[in-house]
């Protein structure tokens, strides 16, 4: 897979993205990600990406023209790319939607800035509209990390083959056939810590129990964290 970021923050991007598995998927060729300056794309000596919004209000505007020059590039050598923009407007971001990202050749990922961005920009060259949460950041750059590592873990042999990545909380019930409910408590060595103890059954050996326990464990906090899972 190939993913190109625009924004006028690459540097947000690339820290996150160059660490850890996601460095591990780029150097074992599985994804290629590449985070890009918007202002590359400009002509003006300012390197001018907003202006004021029509109509009058407060904030700036993306203007359009450097994210059609961005994406003419962008899509050069694969006119099927798949352009989304990072937006507190968009679709909500899910496990779902990361999971048919993950099907795609080549991702442009789009950041906006201030705002918003030129509508002509939504209507002309993007295919999704994406939120990653009901929450205001101060840019798209962070939201756009978010969703490339997400989708890149979904890779073929990203992860090790120990675990299925989506054998926990969030598994899609479309792939899973069960509703998805949070995971339950983990617990490590050792067995007494600050006079905290591990719950008897997990130390009991009996995997029947230990099974039974950890599903009761999953619906309680799923009832007391994210009821709105169970309504369905
Ligand atoms: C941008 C902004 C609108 C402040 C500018 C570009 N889930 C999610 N939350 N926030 C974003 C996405 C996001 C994405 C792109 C962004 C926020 N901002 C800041 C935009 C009103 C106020």
């Amino acid at each position: 897979m190939k993913v190109d970021i625009v924004t006028i923050f690459p540097e947000m991007c690339l820290g996150p993205l160059n660490e850890s598995i996601m460095k591990r998927a780029q150097e074992a060729g599985k994804v290629s990600i590449a985070a890009h300056d918007l202002r590359d794309w400009t002509t003006d000596k300012h390197r001018k990406v907003d202006d004021i919004p029509y109509g009058g209000g407060q904030g700036m505007v993306m203007k359009p023209e450097p994210f059609f020059a961005a994406v003419r590039d962008l899509k050069r050598d694969s006119p099927n790319a798949r352009v989304i923009l990072m937006t507190p407007q968009g679709k909500r971001f899910d496990q779902a939607t990361a999971r048919g990202l993950s099907h795609e050749e080549h991702l442009i990922i789009l950041c906006g800035h201030y705002e918003g961005v030129d509508h002509r920009v939504v209507e002309a060259l993007v295919d999704l509209e994406l939120s990653i949460g009901d929450y205001v950041l101060t840019n798209g750059a962070i939201a756009a990390t978010v969703v490339v590592d997400a989708v890149v873990r979904l890779l073929p042999g990203v992860l090790g083959d120990e675990r299925s990545p989506e054998e926990e909380s969030f598994a899609d019930p479309e792939t899973t056939g069960y509703p998805p409910l949070l995971e339950g408590p983990h617990y490590t060595r050792p067995p007494e810590f600050e006079g905290m103890t591990v719950p008897e059954v997990l130390l009991s050996g009996h995997h029947g129990n230990i099974s039974d326990w950890r599903h009761e464990q999953a619906i309680e906090r799923t009832r007391a964290n994210r009821p709105d899972l169970l309504d369905s």
